[in-house]
């Protein structure tokens, strides 16, 4: 058997309701990948829809936990960050890519802060701006329509989207330095929604929809990027990650539909493990 890859994993750790590394922890794990993580809240709950939740702000211990995995010699073959609470902890998230950042190794920036046209409550324009800065450092960006115009501080634009200007927004976030960008949230027509795909060093876009399922369910995001992550690290092309990643999430979304779970209470991807397992060959394996 190969060398097993290893992830580190940069997001809070939201006690109930399914999202940033309760939900990033099973699904990479399962895609066999080793997961390291640096926890950089613990809430009670995610912020979504919830009032009244506890926050443990751990600003205080991300440089610290980054340092002593540095003196143990430690490398990761990706380093993944998502949601990140405060303005301070994008220059520390910063600072650890540029401590364990190698040639061979891939930075992947979901830039949590936003959705449905607004920014989360935690967050403004600073933020925004901050957390595009941090984007610049990744090899790859994650975000969702809304997240896409406040890293390019445009106008929010409500749907149907046309191929052409899904292309040219994927252009624009890769000129931020990323070399690949794949957007989520995207739709052409009501009956379907799904993912684009952009890769800067072919100019190559892919586009992977799947059945739209009515409803706003919290922390797919969340199961989106980690699947995505678990693709690529496991061989798999952009496009064919991205599918790999549509097909996970609109199956854990459908469950839930059809289960009547408060929206709130995150998806049921856990189901979809074994699928996703097949998908990636490592049942043969
Ligand atoms: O799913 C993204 C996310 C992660 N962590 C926390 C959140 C959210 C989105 O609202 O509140 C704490």
């Amino acid at each position: 058997m190969s060398a097993q890859k290893r992830v580190a994993a940069i997001h809070d750790i939201s006690g109930f309701g399914k999202c940033s590394l309760t939900v990033a922890l099973p699904i990479i794990s399962v895609a066999g990948i080793e997961t390291s993580v640096i926890p950089t809240a613990v809430l009670s709950t995610h912020t979504g829809g919830f009032t009244g939740f506890t926050y443990r702000d751990l600003t205080e211990d991300l440089r610290p936990i980054a340092r002593h995995w540095k003196s143990l010699g430690l490398t990761f073959d990706a380093l993944y960050s998502g949601f990140l609470g405060s303005f301070e902890q994008l220059e520390i998230v910063s600072e650890i890519f540029d401590l364990f950042k190698t040639k061979e190794n891939l930075i992947l920036v979901d830039p949590v802060m936003a959705d449905n046209g607004e920014l989360y409550s935690l967050f403004n324009t600073d933020f925004a701006a901050g957390m595009a800065k941090l984007c610049s450092k990744a090899d790859i960006i994650v975000p969702n329509l809304t997240e896409a115009a406040f890293l390019l501080k445009r106008e929010y634009r409500e749907g149907p989207y046309d191929k052409a200007y899904i292309g040219e927004l994927l252009k624009a976030l890769a000129a931020l330095g990323p070399s690949r960008v794949v957007l989520t949230g995207v739709w052409f027509d009501k009956s379907e929604l799904g993912a684009a795909c952009y890769d800067d060093s072919t100019g190559e876009t892919g586009f992977a929809l799947s059945k739209t399922i009515e409803g706003y369910y919290h922390g797919t995001g969340d199961v989106f990027a980690s699947a995505l992550l678990s693709g690529l690290l496991n061989g798999f092309s952009l496009s064919d990650s991205t599918q790999l990643a549509v097909d996970f999430t609109a199956g854990s979304i459908r469950r839930t539909y059809e289960a009547g779970t408060d929206v709130r209470f995150g998806v049921n991807f856990e189901a979809g493990l074994p699928e996703l397992i097949r998908r990636l060959g490592l049942d043969q394996k």
